[in-house]
Parts: C-alpha cells; sequence; structure tokens
C-alpha cells in the first residue's frame, strides 16, 4: 500500500523552504528518519517518516517552498505507521504513569520505613512561658513518646502531620517551622558505628594535621609573603580523615570513583595526607605555594597546575557548592542517557559556613531537591567563622542552613554535639539544657571556644540553675572537653553513613567545629583564626602537645615533619584503608577514548554559496549541528545546553529530534504536542534545557566539558546562549572551566554591540571577546560568513574531542540574516581563517591608492561595502581582511615579539599580522562590532599605520543601521574615515574627507559615544 507523506504541523510557519533532501526514490526507510530538512527564516528541522517503506516517489525539490498538508512524498510502506504511534498520548496513558510512578514512589516508601526503636524514647518537655496548661502538655508528650515506642517514629510523624492537617482545617493558622532543635539529627542509639580503629585514626588525623600545619609554618618562615591557611583544616579533620578512611572510593579500572570537591582553604590537609600516604615527598611540601618552579604544592585545588591530583577548582567560594550540583546532575543525565554504568557513585562537597553566605552556594539547592540527586552530599564545615568574625554572632548559622535545605527538600543532618554530650543530653529531663542550646547564639559559641572550662561553665550552664546542676559533678576540664559534633569520629560517621544510603533526596550535614581547633591561644576560636600562618615554639609546642605528636622540643623548633616508618601501624593503615576504598583521592586521571572524527567533508555544504538566501551565523550553527547529529560517533556525545532561548536561536526543532532531558520524562502531554517541534521532556533526552540560569547552565556545561576525566567518557557540550549573559554573567565560571581544562564549545548567540537591534543596553555585547580573551586556555572567533564558522567548529572538534587539546572554545554568533559568499578556493584561505585573518577581496582598478580594510563579524559586510564605495566615488583601492579573531592574532603576535626579544641575534620570526599585512600598501583600518580595544590588539605587530574603529560604549535600542550609524562603524563612516585616515598619511587631499563627512551628515561635534 502506498502512504502519502504531508507536511505535519509546523507550527506558525507557511511557506517554508526544503534545503535538503535526504533520501532518494527506492530508498528505504525506516520509522522516524529523516526525509527532508526544512528551514524557515530562524530555523531549519527534518521531517522525520510516519512509515517504514520504500521511498516511490518524491514530490518537493530542493528551494521548494511547503507548507502544513503538502505532499513531500510518497512511501510503499512496508509495517506500522507511526499515526498510530504519534498519536498525542491520552488522557487515560497519562493516569497510567502517574499511578506507575505513584506504586513505584509506595516500593521506595516501603524500603525507608524504619524499623520501631526498640530503645525507649527520652520525653523531653519543652519549657514554654506561654504553656497555660502543662499537664495537658505533659499528657500529649507522653502518648506520642508512646507511639515512638510501639510504633516508631514514621508512625509518629504521620499522626503529627495529621493532626497538623486537621487543624488547619479547623481554622488553625499554624506557621511553618522549618527548623528542629540544636541537637543532633541522628539520636545516639540509632548511630551506626564504625568499625575501624579509633585509636590508630586519632593517631593519624593527629599527624595530618601536625604537618599540614608545619607545611604552612615552614613556608611562611622562609617567605614571609607565601600565607596559607591552618585554621580551615585544623576545623575540618576529623570530617576529612572519616571520609577518606572510610567512605570516599576512588576511581579504578572497576569502578568509576566517587568526587569529591574538598573546601579551597583545606587544601593544606590534603597534602599533609599525600604525605602520609607515600604520594608527596618533604621536598614537595616545602614547596607549598611555590609552583613557578615545576613540582611546587600550589596554594588552593587547582586542576590546571596539579593536573594529576586536583579534579575541581573550589576557592573561589559558591563555586564548589553549584559545580557540585550540576556535577551530581550530570552524572545522573549519564546514567539516563545509557551513556556510563551507574554504579552508586556520590559527589561530595565541603564548604564553609562562610561561603554559604554566597548567593551561588545556596542558588542551586532547589534543583538538586527537585531532580532527587541522593548522589550528592554537602558537608557544610560550621566552624562559625569566616574571614573577619563570626558568621553569624547573632544568629545560628547551622539553624539557619538547616531551614534553607530543608525548605528546599533536601535530606538535613545537624552534626552538632560529640558524645560526651550524650549522657548530658539524656539527663536533661527537663529540656532547660535543649533550651540553652537552642537560646545560645554563635557568638558566645565561639566565645566559649575561645576561653575555658569555667567561662563555659558560667556563661553557658549558668544560665538556669537546672543546668547548672546538670554539670555540678563535672570538673572545668570535663566541661572543656565536651566536644563538638564535626570532631567527634563517631558521630561524623554516623552521619556519612547516613547520607550515603539515603534515597531519593540529596543531603546536607550541617556539622560544627572549631575554627583553629588544637591551636591554643593565638589561633582557637579567634577572630583571626583564618589568617593566622605562623605560629611561633610556645603555639607549636602546644599543639604538638594537644596532639601528642611524637616530636622532641628540639624537632618542633625546627618545626619539623613527622612521618612514621614505611611499616608502622599508622602508614600501613592509611594506605590499607586506601587500598580498600580503591586508591588515593584527591587523584585526576583520564581514560576516555577520542571520539572519531566526522568525515572531513560534514560540513562542505556550508563552503558553498548560499545564493540569494540570506540566513544568519546562528542558522549556519543549528544547520551544522543538524548535520553532527546525523553522524553516528559525534551525535550521542553532543551535549546541547540552552539556558531558555532555544527558539531565539532556532533550536526548537531539536526538542522533538532529540528529547529534552527530565529525569522523570514527561508527566503531560504537551501543549503543542501534534506540532512537528513539540515541546518532548523524557529521560534519555540529550538536550540540557537549563531554564532561565546562566550560570546553572555553565556549571552543566563545565561538567560535560570534563567528563572525559570525571566520567572517562569524551562528550562534546555546546552552550548556546545571549553573549551579554555569557563571560559577563558567569567570568568567573569560565575562568573556572579553564582550570578545571574543560573541553568544548561556548558560542554567544545574539552577539555583537549593533548587530542585536532593538534590545538595547543591557543586551548589546560590544565586549565580551575581550573578557574571553583573559582566559589562556579559551580560543575565540567571531566569524562572518557560514563557511568560516564551519572551518572553526571543525577544527574545534578536531583539537579538543580528537587530539584531546585542553582547549576550549568561545565562538559568536550573530542574528543578521544575509548571503554567504562561497569559500574563498584560496589555499591559505582555511589557515587563516583559524590563525585569524585572510584576505577576502580586493579592490585594485586605480592602482593609486590604496587602503587595507579589516572587518570582524557583522562590520565585515559593513567594510566591504565601504571599500566598494571607495573605488567607485573616489577611486580608492583596497584589499579587505575577514579578520575571525584578533584575539588569535594577537596571541600569535606577543609570541613572535617575545621570541624575537629574546633571541636578538638571531633570525626574527614575523607575526602572522605582518605576514599578512607587511607587504601591503597603504595604511590599515580595523573594525568590528567590539570595543576599538577588540581591533587594537594587534596594533604592536604591525610596523604600519593603524586605526581602529569600534563600540565602545553603551548600546541602546534601534535599528542596526541607526546603531552602526552611532556607533561610527557603518559604511558610510567607514568611508569618511577611510579617506581621513588616507589624508592623515598624506595619501590624498583632506577636502575629500571633509567632503564625504558633509555627504554622510557626519557630525563632527557629536560626543563619542563612550560619554552618550
Ligand atoms: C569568592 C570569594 N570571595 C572571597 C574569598 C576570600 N576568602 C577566603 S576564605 C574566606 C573566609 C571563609 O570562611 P568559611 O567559608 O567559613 O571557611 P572556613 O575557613 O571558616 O572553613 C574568604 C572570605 C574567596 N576565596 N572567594
Ligand atoms: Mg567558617
Amino acid at each position: 500500500m502506498s502512504d502519502k507523506l504531508l507536511v505535519p504541523d509546523i507550527g506558525d510557519f507557511d511557506k517554508v523552504e526544503v534545503i535538503e533532501l535526504l533520501v532518494k526514490v527506492g530508498d528505504e526507510v525506516n520509522l522516524n528518519d529523516p526525509l527532508v530538512t526544512i528551514e524557515s527564516d530562524k530555523s531549519s528541522v527534518e521531517i522525520p517518516s510516519t512509515a517504514s517503506g520504500k521511498i516511490e516517489s518524491i514530490k518537493v525539490k530542493v528551494g521548494d517552498k511547503v507548507s502544513k498538508g503538502d505532499l513531500i512524498l510518497n512511501i510503499v510502506s512496508s509495517k506500522e505507521t507511526l499515526l498510530e504511534k504519534a498519536i498525542p498520548k491520552d488522557t487515560e496513558n497519562i493516569i497510567k504513569q502517574a499511578e506507575d510512578t505513584l506504586k513505584n514512589e509506595k516500593k521506595v516508601k516501603t524500603i525507608h520505613q524504619e524499623s520501631p526503636e526498640k530503645k525507649k524514647q527520652t520525653i523531653i518537655q519543652v519549657i514554654n512561658d506561654n504553656d497555660i496548661d502543662p499537664l495537658e502538655t505533659q499528657d500529649w508528650l507522653e502518648s506520642l513518646s508512646a507511639v515512638v515506642e510501639k510504633d516508631g517514629n514514621q508512625r509518629a510523624h504521620f499522626l503529627i502531620k495529621e493532626l497538623i492537617n486537621k487543624a488547619y482545617r479547623e481554622g488553625a493558622n499554624i506557621p511553618y517551622t522549618q527548623n528542629t532543635p540544636y541537637i543532633n539529627t541522628i539520636p545516639p542509639e540509632a548511630e551506626v558505628k564504625s568499625n575501624g580503629d579509633q585509636n590508630i585514626e586519632r593517631r593519624i588525623r593527629s599527624l595530618i594535621r601536625w604537618n599540614a600545619a608545619a607545611m604552612v609554618v615552614r613556608a611562611n618562615k622562609k617567605f614571609p609573603e607565601l600565607g596559607g591557611h591552618i585554621g580551615t583544616f585544623a576545623s575540618a579533620a576529623t570530617l576529612y580523615d572519616v571520609g577518606m578512611n572510610h567512605f570516599w572510593r576512588a576511581k579504578n579500572n572497576k569502578f568509576g570513583g566517587d568526587l569529591v570537591y574538598f573546601q579551597g582553604h583545606s587544601a593544606p590537609g590534603m597534602y599533609a595526607r599525600a604525605f602520609l600516604e607515600g604520594r608527596l615527598d618533604e621536598k614537595q611540601l616545602d614547596r607549598f605555594r611555590q609552583e613557578v618552579k615545576p613540582g611546587g604544592l600550589s596554594s588552593y585545588p587547582h586542576p590546571w597546575l596539579m593536573p594529576k591530583f586536583w579534579q575541581f577548582p573550589t576557592v573561589s567560594m559558591g563555586l564548589g557548592p553549584m559545580l557540585a550540583i550540576y556535577q551530581a546532575r550530570y552524572m545522573k543525565y549519564l546514567i539516563n542517557r545509557g551513556l556510563i554504568k551507574d554504579e552508586g557513585r556520590k559527589v561530595w562537597a565541603f564548604l564553609g559556613d562562610g561561603e554559604m553566605d554566597e548567593p551561588e552556594s545556596l542558588g542551586a539547592i532547589g534543583l538538586a531537591a527537585r531532580e532527587k540527586l541522593d548522589n550528592l552530599i554537602f558537608v557544610v564545615n560550621c566552624n562559625l567563622q569566616r574571614l573577619d568574625g563570626p558568621v553569624r554572632g547573632n544568629g545560628k548559622i547551622i539553624q539557619e542552613l538547616e531551614g534553607s535545605f530543608r525548605g528546599a527538600g533536601w535530606n538535613v543532618i545537624k552534626v552538632i554535639w560529640g558524645s560526651y554530650w550524650d549522657s548530658l543530653i539524656t539527663n536533661d529531663k527537663t529540656g532547660h539544657l535543649v533550651k540553652v542550646m537552642n537560646e545560645t547564639v554563635d557568638g558566645e559559641y565561639q566565645a566559649m571556644k575561645a576561653r575555658d572550662g569555667a567561662y563555659v561553665r558560667e556563661k553557658f550552664f549558668g544560665k538556669y540553675p537546672e543546668t547548672q546542676e546538670l554539670v555540678s559533678s563535672l570538673s572545668d576540664k570535663d566541661i572543656w572537653r565536651l566536644n563538638r559534633g564535626g570532631h567527634d569520629p563517631h558521630k561524623v560517621y554516623a552521619a556519612y553513613d547516613k547520607a550515603s544510603k539515603n534515597q531519593g533526596s540529596p543531603t546536607v550535614i550541617i556539622a560544627k567545629t572549631i575554627k583553629g581547633y588544637g591551636m591554643g591561644k593565638t589561633g582557637e576560636s579567634v577572630n583571626t583564626t583564618h589568617q593566622t600562618k605562623k605560629l611561633d615554639v610556645d603555639d607549636l609546642l602546644y599543639y604538638r602537645d594537644r596532639f601528642d605528636v611524637p616530636l622532641t622540643d628540639e624537632q618542633v623548633k625546627n618545626v619539623e615533619y613527622f612521618k612514621p616508618d614505611e611499616k608502622s601501624a599508622e602508614i600501613k593503615y592509611i594506605k590499607e584503608r586506601r587500598m580498600s576504598l580503591g586508591g588515593f583521592l584527591p587523584e585526576r586521571t583520564t581514560y576516555s577514548k577520542p571520539i572519531k572524527a566526522p568525515a572531513k567533508n560534514i560540513f562542505d555544504f556550508m563552503k558553498v554559496s548560499t545564493g540569494e538566501k540570506k540566513m544568519s551565523t546562528t542558522m549556519a550553527l543549528v544547520r551544522m549541528f543538524t548535520n553532527l547529529l546525523r553522524d553516528k560517533n559525534v551525535s550521542p556525545r553532543l551535549v546541547p545546553i540552552i539556558p531558555d532561548e532555544a527558539r531565539t536561536f532556532g533550536m526548537e526543532g531539536f526538542f522533538q529530534k532529540i528529547g529534552i532531558y527530565a529525569h522523570e520524562g514527561q508527566k503531560y502531554e504537551p501543549e503543542d504536542s501534534a506540532q512537528l517541534s513539540s515541546y518532548r521532556e523524557e529521560k534519555t533526552g540529550q538536550v540540557l534545557e537549563e531554564g532561565i540560569n546562566e550560570a546553572g547552565a555553565m556549571s552543566s556545561w563545565i561538567a560535560a566539558a570534563t567528563a572525559y576525566t570525571n566520567h572517562d567518557i569524551e562528550m562534546i557540550p555546546i552552550y548556546i546562549f545571549y553573549s551579554m549573559f555569557g563571560f559577563q554573567r558567569i567570568g568567573d565560571l569560565a575562568w573556572a572551566a579553564g582550570d578545571s581544562q574543560a573541553r568544548g564549545f561556548l558560542i554567544g548567540a545574539t552577539a555583537g554591540r549593533t548587530t542585536l537591534a532593538g534590545e538595547g543596553l543591557q543586551h548589546q555585547d560590544g565586549h565580551s571577546h575581550l573578557i574571553a580573551s583573559t582566559i589562556p586556555n579559551c580560543v575565540t572567533y567571531d566569524p562572518t560568513f557560514h563557511y568560516e564558522l564551519a572551518v572553526i567548529f571543525r577544527e574545534g572538534l578536531r583539537r579538543m574531542h580528537e587530539k584531546n587539546e585542553n582547549v576550549f572554545y568561545y565562538i559568536t554568533t550573530m542574528n543578521e540574516n544575509y548571503t554567504h559568499p562561497e569559500m574563498p578556493k584560496d589555499k591559505l584561505c582555511e589557515e587563516g581563517i583559524l590563525k585569524g585573518m585572510y584576505k577576502i577581496k580586493e579592490f585594485n582598478k586605480y592602482k593609486k591608492t590604496k587602503i587595507q580594510l579589516l572587518g570582524s563579524g557583522t562590520i565585515l559586510r559593513e567594510m566591504m561595502a565601504a571599500a566598494e564605495i571607495l573605488q567607485n566615488d573616489y577611486q580608492i583601492d583596497s584589499e579587505i581582511w575577514s579578520v575571525t579573531s584578533f584575539n588569535e592574532l594577537r596571541k600569535d603576535g606577543m609570541e613572535v615579539e617575545r621570541y624575537n626579544l629574546l633571541n636578538p641575534d638571531k633570525e626574527q620570526k614575523i607575526s602572522f599580522v605582518e605576514k599578512c599585512l607587511g607587504k601591503t600598501e597603504g595604511p590599515i583600518m580595523a573594525a568590528s562590532d567590539y570595543m576599538r580595544m577588540n581591533s587594537d590588539q594587534i596594533r604592536p605587530y604591525t610596523n604600519k599605520s593603524f586605526y581602529s574603529l569600534g563600540t565602545d560604549g553603551y548600546g541602546r535600542s534601534d535599528t542596526r543601521k541607526n546603531l552602526r550609524k552611532f556607533f561610527e562603524v557603518d559604511k558610510e563612516h567607514i568611508v569618511a574615515y577611510g579617506l581621513s585616515v588616507l589624508a592623515k598619511e598624506q595619501l590624498i587631499a583632506s577636502k575629500y574627507a571633509k567632503e564625504a563627512i558633509k555627504k554622510y551628515n557626519i557630525d563632527g561635534n557629536k560626543p563619542m559615544p563612550t560619554k552618550l
């Protein structure tokens, strides 16, 4: 039977051009195979087959304009038609899916059901001055305790929820409470115990503490300017040690490895551990913060500087938490797309409580909960201090964070009090202890740990007679020993164990510690702790004694490192622990295979002229993607990332074609389900549609761009954004991407100060290339024509994903539609495109006066138009150079200049700019849609006279024509300025320039656009 294949509903578009026939008569096609590509002025999309069979006849040809319902071709069908499949998911289906999900959820819930606590719960009578009937309160509380005892916590929780619901229905206005009391989340009886050797672990921890501090002190003795931090790691040592000894599994040939984001300032602790593990030696420790000579240890985690050690750059506060969230999300993406195995790997992120004030730190926690990232664990080290002083002197950072995370849907585990408190809390029959704990603010908690036991007795326990009584049998020394949760390995172990087993949500462990723990009077819990990098002899002796480090006084005075013998129990233990967890951490390795390059001619269709057809470079890019998606090696590795502008960039065709990643699939029938490019969310979807969230999208991009090392799979992330909301908005993440050795494409679309018409000041980008140029391993291009884009993109694929060079590409694309010429046949053209410039056209009719015109992006076309006017109206010849990258030309120029200066006696090299322009005639005039600084970059690398035009100043909304006139980069200004330049160089009389200025109504008195 023969089927007619018609143009489906293509949304608002009518009379759309057929640009490609992907099949021919006689071809066998399967359901969903692409048949033809159609293209509107904004986007191109493939029409898939709705049947399997043989193509009988094709009724359209390239160039035809088609609309919905037009006949495309006839198929002699073999089997099933898509029609059956394509029927929008009916309501019944949706209900069934929802029911299935519910069933699954129920299953998960049953797994979670805690067995009823066997132990009798302590009744805590909450003291409340407003309690009008304490006896009744007591009754209720006892009932609750009885339920907990008999049927467990879950049942009690259920009853409380029912009570609250009932109260709401009865009209009570119950405020939402996001906080639990200021005690540990895990009660002592529910703590899972570690089977580690606690004595040996303490000894190891003490040595790591000592060596970390010694490393910083020694470096600063040698060079006091070096800096470093002791207090951060001192407060976090237990948090790291428990993870290292028992939880974090390394990458090896059997397992992908957990990913740990170490807090930047705790780096000394990681080096000190690596020293005991035999991964670093004393010499290397002595090179802390002295990295200029190879082999030094970087101040903070920097993969660029220690590429075999550090995996994640975290020291710019706030980036770590975001990157970790998107890393965990990306891990799930890879699993759901079937690209890596689900091995239960975790992402751990260590953060400071001060760091949590960064908006980025909390900015993405909603996504983590929404996407149920149970592979993610945050550990917030709450030492109650940041750099200058307390984090919340008047408040309680732990409670504040608990509220934020709980509110967002995270599993929150508070680790506030150490084991020495357990019996006190159990004996707190009146609830006064918890009341004091709740009432005491962080400023007081901090001050107490800077003093002594007597002070704590007076200021803390002394608040109520009941609490005073509670500690009456304890000495001041005993009180001083009452430890904080984050320093208690048992509490930390129990929290990590619970976090690791949690399902269905991310976990945050909020641990209370002391900044500068063990540093004594000069450095413990005092406001200056963060800056302490020098310890005098008395401090060092105290530190040694505090942690029983086996060093003599003399050795302490010399600040010697201590490493036990290789055969000692400590070294054997530390190694055995890591071996049982698969290897050492942190460690950065890469076992990914390069991606087989697509056919050399894959973009050849972009090397021919578009004829009359106008299109933007953004559209050309989308065409390229469409082709790449047909390459079986490349296609699955592409990760298109879009904030919320797919339609702006003409990429909505990808929604249907490759789907939008959604961890729960699509639970609804999209409004546009009948259309060809309908909004399709899928568990295996490929597009990351991040929402209005550039920082999140960039974090996703970084996760994908470093998948080659973190997941051993090379991916090709392509993040497309409004160029103004790229580097300017997320510059620090881009910097971290460079540090991380990211590989992938960043596409600054709707680029150019005068090219994005209408939008105005906040949207029009005239400087992103300059910001991008500050990142050493970022390669940038501002192409004008489709073949330039094709050559650049192809080379990017080769360099990054085939040759595994650690660079990333920033390419700007525009939304201005124009025709694209054929690629020049000149063999040097391709080399020039990649190096940054090539001659695109020459006017040589009059052979009298000549000017060299250099143009970039859309302004190249203004240059070309100006050249024609100069030729026709003023008999001026010109050579026009398409500058695809001033940045790349500058890099080459700098290198050549440096070489020449360092080798004055050798044959001098010539910069690529000079190679192109050195022997040409006439002065140079360059322009782009970016600030003059963009083209000025190459000024030093040519001996010729050089002038720049550019779009310095704030953008504003208007037409392209008016904007180019305003910024003086339109063809008329180029002509007038060109003539002026020639006059200045005494190549023509100044009257021509004057005349042109008049002719084009150029107002010489108009202020610089920077002042308007
Ligand atoms: C974005 C950013 N701003 C400022 C700093 C400088 N800085 C380094 S450490 C620090 C205080 C950190 O306090 P916290 O996060 O509580 O860590 P702690 O050392 O107390 O564990 C500051 C402000 C930075 N590293 N990054
Ligand atoms: Mg802190």
